[in-house]
């Protein structure tokens, strides 16, 4: 059971992160109103928020997952500061840092350290399983040392490889695992058919993304509900068959910046 989330509005010049979308610059009053959409939906689902201000010296500052690891929503919470992969990324972490020392104690609170990178978004919570993606910004260093932090913490893990030289990808890479994976509880992992055959996975009952709606596998369980993108009608329709209540949410100006739902917040 979730309670609360840490959510950043977009900065003016959020169109000045990264990117390799190529699907134009972001509008950013539509961004304004998705993001508040958004956060309307995690209180919808129960959420109390923590709103952070708008950080201009940190474009991609509203993709607040990428900067921290929570773990524990249903006991022993602990908190993970990560060292993002991309470097213009590294400054979001110190203010996400006071955010969550109103939450969880100092002691409580533990840091990716150099040689090692980590991005929130290629870390998947299953139950008491975690997944790490090994990326482009996530790299061993970086996966083994979360690796220890969740033993210490009570929970199992495993790598898995998502990058494009990978020998095991079979179609072009993507940004972070979460981009092509999401647990839904009740054992199900959504999941890209490009990751589907992946034998780490064979344990769970896969949802499996059609390849016309690969973007839609990055969606958000939250308590009684399960955030998705607007305009996957075929994923949405499996997600309600099986018994699931949606929240369908516009994400166009995010999906620009190469973000989906889960990067938005930080949900504990
Ligand atoms: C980046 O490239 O870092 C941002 N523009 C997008 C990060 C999206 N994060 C995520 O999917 N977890």
């Amino acid at each position: 059971m979730f309670t609360r989330a840490i959510v950043r509005r977009p900065a003016a010049n959020f169109s000045e992160g990264l990117t390799t979308a190529g699907l134009g610059a972001p509008d950013y009053e539509l961004a304004l109103r998705q993001h508040e959409a958004y956060c309307r939906a995690l209180e919808q689902c129960g959420l109390t928020l923590t709103r952070l201000p708008a950080d201009p010296e940190c474009p991609d500052s509203t993709f607040v997952e990428d900067v921290a690891v929570l773990v524990g929503a249903a006991g022993s919470p602990a908190a993970i500061l990560t060292r993002p992969g991309a470097v213009s990324r590294r400054d979001e972490v110190a203010s996400v840092r006071r955010a969550l020392e109103d939450f969880f104690p100092g002691s409580d609170i533990l840091a990716i350290e150099s040689p090692g990178t980590l991005d929130g978004g290629d870390i998947c919570e299953a139950g008491n399983h975690f997944f790490i993606g090994i990326s482009e910004r996530t790299n061993e260093s970086g996966a083994c040392q979360l690796v220890r932090f969740l033993g210490t913490l009570g929970y199992m893990a495993s790598l898995v490889d998502i990058r494009s030289n990978s020998e095991r990808m079979s179609a072009p890479g993507i940004l972070h695992l979460k981009s092509a994976l999401a647990h839904i509880g009740e054992n199900r992992l959504a999941v890209t058919e490009t990751l589907a055959g992946r034998a780490e996975f064979r344990d769970y009952e896969l949802i499996t993304v059609g390849r016309e709606e690969e973007y839609a596998a990055n969606c958000v369980r939250i308590n009684d509900y399960v955030l998705v993108a607007a305009g996957y009608p075929v994923f949405q329709s499996r997600l309600q068959d099986l018994g699931y209540q949606t929240i369908s949410l516009e994400m166009s100006e995010f999906q620009k910046m190469d973000g989906g739902l889960s990067c938005l917040s930080l949900r504990f």
